[in-house]
C-alpha cells in the first residue's frame, strides 16, 4: 500500500518534503501538487512524477490524494487544515499550526469535533536524534531533573524581511514546542527582552532577542533568537539538571557532563543540521497512515499550545511585561 500525498506549496520545504516522500520514505508517493506560483508547481510535480491542481480544494478533494502536506505560507495553513478536516483527509501540516491563537484553536475545535486525529504538525525537532539523545539524559541516571535550560537558534540571515512577530511565530515557535516536549511541563510565563540592533535589524524591530520563559515547577528557560547571524545556521540546546548537565550544538549531538566527565558524542552531519529529522518524521507520519496507528508527532493541541505561547511573547515584547501563559482544559482526544 503506497499513500497518495497531495503537497500544498512548493517553497523549500514544500519542495524538501515532496523529494523524500518521493524517492526516500518508504511506502508513500507523491500524486498532486499545488503552488500560487504555477510554474513552480509544474516543475516540482515534473520532478517527482506528480500532477498540478488549479487549487487547494482540488489537492484536498482529488481521489488520488490520501493525505495532505501543508507547506504554504504560515499565515494559510489553519484555513486549509479546515478544509481538510472537512473533507476527512490526514495531513502533516508544517509548523506554525496557525498564526494566531484563535486559529489555531478553530482548528482543535474542528479536530475534536470529527472526533479523530488527522493532524500532525511539523515540528521536526521531536524526530532529531540530538534532542532524542538530550530528552534520555533527563533521567535520574543521566543529569537528573531539568532545573534551567539554555537555547540558541540562529539563522543566516531573513530573507523575507525580518519581523519580530514572524520571529515568534516562525522560528522560536520551535523553542516554544521543544522545551514543553524535551522537560514534559506546560510554560507557564514569557518575557522578552530586545537587544542591541545589529546593522541588519530594521528600525522597529528587535534582532536578536531574549525570550526567558518558566515552566509549572519553575524550570527557567531561556532562548536567544538571532534571525541575521550572517556566520551560519546553528541550534544549540544546554539542559543543567539536578546531576549534570546536557549539551547538544557545537556539531554534536550530545556533550554530557556527569560524574566529573565530560563526553562527547558527533553526529555525521551530510543534508543539513535537521535532514534527519525531517526524513524520520515523514516516515513515522507515512508508517501511522498505513497502520492505522496513533500519529506521533505534535498535535493540533501542541500546535495550539505553540501559537497561544507566540501570542503572549508578542505581547510580552510589546509592552516589555512578563506575560502569564494559561491554556484551557486540554480535550480527551489529545490525552
Ligand atoms: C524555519 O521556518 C524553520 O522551520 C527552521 O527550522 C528554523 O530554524 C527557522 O528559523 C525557520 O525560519
Amino acid at each position: 500500500m503506497t499513500i497518495r500525498v497531495g503537497i500544498i506549496g512548493t517553497g523549500n520545504i514544500g519542495t524538501s518534503h515532496a523529494a523524500n516522500l518521493a524517492r526516500v520514505v518508504s511506502g508513500s508517493s507523491v500524486s498532486v501538487v499545488f503552488d500560487a506560483d504555477a510554474a513552480r508547481a509544474r516543475e516540482v510535480a515534473g520532478d517527482f512524477g506528480a500532477r498540478v491542481a488549479p487549487t487547494v480544494i482540488d489537492v484536498i478533494e482529488a481521489d488520488d490524494v490520501d493525505a495532505v502536506l501543508i507547506a504554504s505560507p504560515d499565515a494559510m495553513h489553519a484555513e486549509q487544515a479546515l478544509i481538510a478536516i472537512a473533507a476527512g483527509k490526514p495531513m502533516l501540516c508544517e509548523k506554525p499550526l496557525a498564526v494566531g491563537d484563535v486559529n489555531a484553536r478553530n482548528v482543535v475545535d474542528a479536530e475534536v469535533a470529527f472526533g479523530r486525529r488527522l493532524i500532525q504538525v511539523g515540528f521536526m525537532r521531536r524526530f532529531d536524534p540530538g534532542y532524542n539523545r538530550l530528552k534520555a539524559e533527563l533521567t535520574a541516571s543521566g543529569i537528573g531533573e531539568p532545573l534551567i535550560v539554555h537555547n540558541v537558534h540562529r539563522n543566516t540571515s531573513a530573507p523575507y524581511g525580518l519581523r519580530t512577530e514572524q520571529t515568534l511565530t516562525n522560528m522560536v515557535t520551535h523553542e516554544f514546542d521543544i522545551n514543553r516536549w524535551l522537560i514534559g511541563e506546560e510554560l507557564t510565563s514569557v518575557m522578552v527582552l530586545p537587544g542591541k540592533r545589529g546593522p541588519l535589524t530594521p528600525e522597529g524591530e528587535s534582532d536578536p532577542i531574549l525570550v526567558v520563559l518558566q515552566s509549572q515547577t519553575g524550570v527557567l528557560i531561556e532562548v536567544e533568537a538571532f534571525c541575521n547571524a550572517q556566520y551560519g545556521y546553528e541550534v544549540q540546546c544546554r539542559v543543567t539538571g539536578s546531576r549534570g548537565q546536557a549539551v547538544m550544538g557545537d556539531g554534536a549531538w550530545v556533550t554530557r557532563s556527569a560524574d566529573f566527565v565530560r563526553g562527547t558524542e558527533l553526529p555525521e552531519l551530510w543534508l543539513g543540521r535537521f535532514a534527519e529529522a525531517y526524513r524520520m518524521q515523514l516516515q513515522s507520519w507515512i508508517d501511522s497512515l498505513k497502520s492505522g496507528g496513533p500519529l506521533l508527532g505534535a498535535s493540533a493541541w501542541d500546535g495550539y499550545a505553540a501559537a497561544v505561547i507566540s501570542d503572549r511573547a508578542i505581547e510580552a515584547h510589546r509592552t516589555g511585561r512578563r506575560v502569564d501563559i494559561e491554556l484551557p482544559a486540554k480535550p480527551p482526544l489529545y490525552c
